[in-house]
């Protein structure tokens, strides 16, 4: 990365409840679908063909705060005349906001009503190993029909995403929709008049709606599957939202595309992040107002509406001409009217369960060295040798695929140690790499200092090495792989193990 970052609610019990209110729905209708490049077609809200969820397996009863998966086909309609066939948690993708208070215990009850097997991970949530919901690594996958619990107590609070991983087929499951945001509140929140997730997805769509073919060699071993489409909460971009002058407004951006790495920038806002993939980060302004934006990337904002009626804003994505994802008008009331000015942005409290300093001299060394996918030229490194199950390799071996078993984990160290990782990309593209389990640092190039933020989700360069560092200190089986679907399900993944 370019070192592109550069510093300078009431509480609920967890609840689900749908993405966008009926308001944001109908307002979101005549979206600027038509700016996406490929097919351009009139924008129309998300229509939900299919029947309504019934839970089909009854709720417990022992007040543990629950939220129902049910993973099930559901008919949506991303633009007029459009049908496309997703599977949706409960009916709708993404699926529902969860929000969760930060080291609860919490339960989220997975119904596999699709025909396939499905699992449940928590993207960037360092639970324990048992509830990372990674196939053949920390569990096995729920079967059609079947149903599972899974409880944990989120020790972080932040923005985080829910999804399958199941190595060989994560990218469809996604992209047929099976994601959603998960958001941990802190202990004590700052104080913002809207609170609002921002899921980001693309899709792939043939002109009449169905899914363009999974499973082709060239997405796979080239940039991943790059959608013609692009929603917010569901919806074609941009999320259109309406607050009074002066309203602080926070919203919590998480990447669910299957492989769209993009830039995102703040139009005629002054966003300061407060968080950076869930960890709390000293508040800052984007560098040229952008930030980039990787596949489980997440970023959690606050900005002041303009004090101006009418005046705009929005996050712009820096796709093509620039895409908006989200407009802001002010609008109404100005929000001093309702409630005591606010003091200036500030940063959310440390997270003390992460350490201040880490003993880099004592620390266990390991390697990640990322190869294979297409390659513009001959010769130019080890490149991908034609098997279409097989295309990405770390440290020469490629990850499981369908079924398939992990083999030995690329380190092995004792709870507590810290580790330094020299990830390298000897691939022709960009790599978005993420750790489970644990938030790392991005080392200076001499090790003499580290970025001011921590990350679980990282973009690697082509031909370029980073060193990143945590302390090890959550035990179990944790992944290390490609936020780029299509690769993880084709070998870019590995493991280590903390003893
Ligand atoms: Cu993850």
């Amino acid at each position: 990365m370019d070192s592109p970052l550069k510093p300078s609610p009431s509480r609920t019990r967890p609840i689900c409840r749908p993405d966008v209110p009926a308001t944001d729905r109908r307002s979101v209708v005549a979206g600027l679908g038509a700016l996406l490049a490929v097919p351009a077609l009139p924008a129309a809200s998300q229509a939900q063909v299919a029947a309504p969820a019934a839970p089909s397996a009854a709720m417990p009863a022992d007040g543990l705060p629950t939220v129902l998966l049910e993973a099930k086909p559901s008919l949506v309609a991303f633009a007029a005349g459009q049908e496309t066939q997703l599977w949706t948690f409960g009916g709708r993708a993404p699926g529902p906001e969860i929000r969760a208070r930060r080291g609860e215990n919490f339960r989220a009850r997975l119904v596999n009503g699709i025909a396939r097997p499905v699992s449940l991970h928590w993207h960037g949530v360092r639970a324990a190993n048992e509830a990372d919901g990674v196939t053949g690594l920390t569990g096995e996958a729920v079967a059609p029909g079947a149903t599972a619990d899974i409880r944990f107590s989120p020790p972080d609070a932040g923005t985080f995403i829910y999804r399958p991983l199941v190595p060989g087929s994560s990218g469809e499951l996604q992209e047929r929709g099976l994601a959603g945001v998960f958001a941990v509140s802190e202990d004590s929140p700052p104080a913002v008049d809207l609170d609002r997730i921002v899921a980001v997805d693309d899709w792939r769509l043939e002109p009449d709606g169905r899914h363009a073919p999974f499973g082709e060699a060239a997405e796979r071993a080239g940039a991943g599957r790059l959608g013609t489409v692009l929603t917010v909460n569901g919806v074609r971009a941009p999320l259109k939202i309406a607050a009074p002058p002066g309203a602080r407004i926070r919203l919590r951006l998480a990447n669910l595309c299957n492989a769209r790495l993009m830039r995102i920038r703040f139009d005629a806002i002054k966003a300061y992040v407060i968080a950076v993939d869930s960890q709390p980060t000293d508040t800052f302004e984007p560098l040229r107002s952008t930030l980039p934006f990787a596949p489980g990337s997440r970023y959690d904002v606050i900005f002041d509406v303009p004090a101006e009626p009418g005046a705009t804003g929005a996050v712009t994505a820096l796709l093509g001409e620039g895409l908006p994802l989200v407009q802001v008008t002010a609008e109404g009331d100005p929000a001093v009217t309702k409630r005591p000015v606010l003091p200036p942005v500030g940063p959310l409290a440390p997270n003390k369960l992460l350490p201040e300093a880490i003993a880099l001299q004592r620390a266990q060394r390991g390697n990640v060295v990322i190869e294979g996918g297409l390659r513009p030229s001959a010769g130019a490194g080890a490149g991908w040798n034609g098997d279409p199950q097989r295309i990405w390799t770390i440290n020469g071996v490629a990850g499981p695929v369908s079924g398939e078993k992990f083999g030995k984990p690329v380190l092995s160290v004792k709870r507590g140690t810290p580790v330094v990782l020299a990830m390298t990309n000897r691939t022709a593209f960009p790599q978005a790499i993420h750790i489970h389990g644990h938030s790392f640092r991005l080392l200076h190039a001499f090790d003499d200092g580290w970025e001011p933020y921590w990350l679980d989700t990282m973009i690697l360069l082509e031909n370029q090495t980073q060193r990143i560092t945590f302390v090890a200190d959550n035990k179990g089986r944790w992944l290390i792989g490609s936020t780029v679907l299509e690769r993880l399900d084709t070998g870019l993944s590995c493991w280590f193990e903390v003893t």
